[in-house]
């Protein structure tokens, strides 16, 4: 997700009946209790407007006009979320008031409780059955107010000097094949879900044909940052074996972790061997300096590198993600989602290229604040002081 916001997604609502039999301890049964539906397919903040809201409670029967804004509720993923409500502290829901959400699409967080643990879940980028989610808006019916709301943090001038990067995301994940993970002889895969189990790439390694090396995963990566303190960039990659390889047990299969920037040479990251069937994931790291604006990676098992000469050496992948330190350059997006470092004893937020929105804000996902900015949209720049925390989303 991206962090300074203001963008607006359309957001439809309707009823939804909650007589089914789910085992969701989150709802409230009671008789009175309504609840209003909206569904998620890509990560964001998400605002919804009074005539929105207005529009889908009438439709139903209900009132907002009645209803105390602090008692608003939204709940996503099982759980009741942290929400900023604008204007909910005088107890009326006005028509310049909004609520702001930040909601997730499906992605596999759900599934990860069938494998045996969350290092055994195939693809947690990927869910097995819909990538939609839906969340829910209710509110307590005897006015008690909600303490799931962001802490708005008021502007102070900055006093420091800016950090010099945040660690930023991105990640390839394959679903071109359904893969059935372990074999247990003669043609039976293990039936439970386990790593290796699930959607991956399509296989590649010695022997496949046309394909010895999966096509590179090649991501934009702007604004690096390989000044004074910055951390290496990470590389992992989920792996699984899809067939016997060169031995049962030990090193059956050899996959090598292949960089490359735009522009300069490759070197190799890692030298992945493993056993029969396994999934595994390997980490690796890049130095910033070697990175530009774009960084290629390539897994690759071309027959030089294959432990085997005659018979076939084949795995899957199930992603390919990248961190590395990046600059505050917001690069224009509307939204920029980024992980705060622990490190910093400065709090001088300080961002560029930012100039496409009039009202902005800086959510602490973790830490559950919202902090107001000084954002000067000519310039594109976007200030403020930040409380220190953990290593966090913002
Ligand atoms: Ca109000």
């Amino acid at each position: 997700m991206k962090n300074p916001i203001a963008s607006v997604i359309g957001v439809f609502m309707t009823l939804v009946s909650l007589a089914q039999p789910f085992a969701n301890d989150w709802i409230d049964y009671s008789p009175n209790k309504t609840y209003l539906k909206f569904k998620v397919a890509q990560n964001g903040i998400y605002k919804i407007e009074h005539a929105t809201l207005n529009f889908a409670l009438q439709s139903i029967g209900q009132n907002l006009a009645s209803i105390d804004p602090r008692s608003i509720q939204v709940f996503g993923r099982g759980e009741e979320q942290y929400i900023h409500i604008e204007g909910e502290n005088d107890g009326v829901f006005n028509t310049n008031d909004f609520i702001e959400v930040y909601a997730q699409k499906n992605d596999g967080w759900l599934d990860e409780s069938m494998y045996p643990s969350a290092s055994e879940h195939t693809n947690p980028f990927y869910s097995l059955y819909n990538d939609t989610a839906t969340y829910f808006i209710t509110w307590h019916t005897d006015a008690t107010q909600s303490p799931f709301r962001y802490e708005n943090v008021a502007y102070t001038t900055p006093v420091s000097t800016p950090i010099s990067y945040v660690l930023y995301d991105v990640v390839k994940f394959y679903t071109n094949t359904y893969q059935l993970g372990k074999d247990l002889g003669s043609g039976v895969s293990k039936v439970p879900y386990h790593g290796g189990k699930g959607w991956m790439s399509g296989n590649f390694g010695y022997n496949n044909g046309s394909t010895p090396n999966l096509s590179s995963a090649v991501f934009s990566t702007p604004s690096v940052f390989s000044g004074a303190g910055a951390p290496n960039a990470t590389v992992e990659v989920a792996l699984s074996g899809i067939n016997i390889g060169a031995s049962t047990t030990g090193s059956a299969h050899h996959v090598q972790v292949q960089f490359t920037p735009s522009g300069g040479s490759m070197s190799v990251l890692s030298d992945v061997l493993y056993p029969s069937f396994d999934y595994v994931r390997d980490a690796s790291t890049i130095n910033a300096s070697n990175m530009n604006s774009s960084t290629s990676i390539k897994l690759a098992c071309s027959e030089s590198i294959s432990l085997l000469t005659t018979t076939s050496d084949y795995s899957s992948c199930a992603y390919v993600a990248l961190t590395y330190p990046r600059s505050l350059n917001f690069n224009d997006d509307s939204e920029f989602k980024f992980t705060m470092p622990s490190n910093f004893s400065s709090l001088f937020f300080n961002a560029s290229n930012f100039t496409n929105n009039t009202t902005t804000h800086l959510i602490d996902l973790g830490d559950h604040k919202r902090y107001e900015v000084d954002h000067n949209s000519s310039n594109g720049s976007v200030r403020t002081n930040i409380q220190p925390g953990a290593e966090r989303e913002m």
